[in-house]
């Protein structure tokens, strides 16, 4: 039976390249994002390979979240999969000269949005005795490097939730499991730096980065696997990088 997946941050990088994977898997699909033009856009290229539905909300927003996943039409609110994508870096600075608006949006898109929108989906999931949970944490989520102090607290709190979710819903049968990148060439850095592009573009040079269609290609394989079989936790690296500090660039 065609199953349905609901993508947060589906409007960029990891999260559009995962609607395109699924889409050419014959996944229907529920997009979200804040810019309703790219969501769009996405409907209209992903229409002719599957059933697409957009929801424009902003996952800080808790009564925004429960109110575009209550309008869902009936043929797209039974969620098979749930992929926790959005979520960003915003600044890279020192703790003692780092923005508090920098940590507010942190702290309330990457973990409190992603627990907001779970909240509405799991019983869903509960009454259904069924669901997949896939979070994307990061490496950042499992160590820490110099200046990334509140984004790596906030992937720490993923991979937190993400082992707290699997062992909460383990009697309701469903699969819960974290996707966590290392340095993949989206708008990241776009969004970290506030549209530096100078200072983007110099994360990526120098040696092959990962692209989102590496790691959308992975968050395939792992919701195709047979249902007993459950991937909990993924750490994915480009082959020049072999920690958040360390990685092999040409000189
Ligand atoms: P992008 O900036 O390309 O995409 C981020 C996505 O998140 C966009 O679709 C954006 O949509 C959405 N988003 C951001 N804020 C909000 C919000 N307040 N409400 C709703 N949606 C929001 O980055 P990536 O694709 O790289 O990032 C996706 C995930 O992967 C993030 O969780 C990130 O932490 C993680 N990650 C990224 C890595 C990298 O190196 N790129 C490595 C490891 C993890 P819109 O702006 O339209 O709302
Ligand atoms: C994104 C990877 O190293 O920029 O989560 O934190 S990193």
């Amino acid at each position: 039976m065609k199953k349905t997946a609901f993508i947060t941050g589906s409007t960029s990088g990891i999260g559009m390249a995962t609607a395109k994977r699924f889409g050419e898997g014959g996944i229907r699909l529920v997009i979200c994002g804040r810019r309703l033009e790219r969501l769009k856009s996405l409907e209209k290229e992903l229409n002719t390979k599957t059933e697409v539905h957009t929801l424009q909300f902003d996952v800080r927003d808790k009564n925004a979240v429960e109110n575009a996943i209550h309008s869902l039409p009936e043929n797209f609110s039974k969620i098979d999969i749930l992929v926790n994508n959005a979520g960003n870096a915003h600044g890279l600075d020192p703790i003692q000269s780092g923005s508090t608006d920098d940590w507010d949006a942190m702290m309330d898109i990457n973990v409190k949005g992603l627990l907001y929108v779970s909240k509405v989906i799991i019983p869903k999931m509960i009454e259904q005795k069924s669901g997949h949970i896939i979070n994307i944490g990061s490496t950042a989520g499992k160590e820490v490097y110099p200046n990334g102090n509140v984004y790596c607290a906030s992937k720490h709190a993923v991979d937190a939730i993400n082992q707290g979710m699997r062992m909460d819903l383990n009697e309701y049968g469903i699969r819960v499991g974290a996707v966590n990148p290392g340095l993949v060439e989206t708008e990241f850095s776009k969004v970290r730096f506030k549209g530096d592009d100078r200072r983007a573009d110099k994360v990526y040079k120098g040696f092959k980065a990962l692209q989102p269609e590496n790691i959308a290609d992975i968050i395939h394989f792992v919701v195709t696997r047979p249902y007993h079989v459950n991937i909990a936790d993924l750490v994915v690296l480009p082959t020049a990088q072999a920690s958040s500090t360390m990685v092999k660039k040409d000189d």
